[in-house]
């Protein structure tokens, strides 16, 4: 199993957190996002949206990280993906948040703070970062809400929710995300970032 990705980056860290989790050995192809080559034709007959990650297991190629944490649940029984219907909406309704909604939720403070930076396109707008500010309050509220109630963000326990919900956190201080205005977020985080897993495939981050 190979992934093409770039690492640092959340939607290939939760890849490599979940295969690191599930125990199963995962090969890394580094597609540079600071050099542009997931615009290579290479890259994009991998995955024609040009966008990493994709991934690869002999003669099946796939793309959108989320299908792929998938993939590796169906490899080998795990807790990480629930037998019951249930419990698979619960963990899907948060996949499809994470696609729909976090993505926006972080994305403005890890482009102003960190990715302009890296790219060379100058310092963080004010204005922008305070829009960026209020959208990742608004996420985080709703994420703060659930652990309030609950250790982890599915009901019957730890899943690929909570590894793809995560994912862009390891960067949170960086990106001056606001994490510790939610207390029972920064605390799940931490009880993420805690385990074995987490730590062995924790990512070398680009210098800005
Ligand atoms: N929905 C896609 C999103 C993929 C995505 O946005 N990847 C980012 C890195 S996290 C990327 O490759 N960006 C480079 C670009 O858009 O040029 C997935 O979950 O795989």
């Amino acid at each position: 199993m190979k992934l093409h990705g770039f690492p640092p980056s959340p939607n290939n860290r939760k890849v490599l957190a979940v295969a690191a989790q599930l125990d199963l050995p995962l090969e890394v192809e580094w597609v540079s996002l600071v050099k542009g080559e997931q615009r290579s034709a290479a890259f994009l007959e991998l995955n024609p949206n040009g966008r990493t990650p994709a991934f690869t297991d002999g003669e099946v190629t796939l793309w959108e990280s989320n299908a792929i944490l998938h993939y590796l649940v169906t490899r080998k029984p795990n807790d990480l993906w629930p037998d019951n219907g249930t419990d698979q909406a619960d963990v899907l309704r948060w996949l499809y948040w994470e696609q729909s909604e976090w993505r926006k939720g972080f994305g403005g403070l890890y482009w102003e703070n960190m990715l302009k930076r890296i790219f060379g396109l100058g310092e963080p707008d004010p204005a922008a970062v305070d829009t960026a500010t209020t959208e990742f309050r608004r996420c985080a509220t709703v994420l703060e809400k659930t652990l309030s109630r609950q250790p982890w963000l599915a009901h019957y326990g730890l899943s690929l929710a909570d590894f793809a919900i995560a994912a862009p956190l390891d960067n949170a201080a960086r990106c001056k995300l606001p994490l510790a205005e939610f207390p029972h977020l920064a605390d799940w985080y931490h009880r993420i970032a805690a385990l074995p897993a987490w730590q062995s495939s924790l990512p070398e981050q680009p210098a800005a």
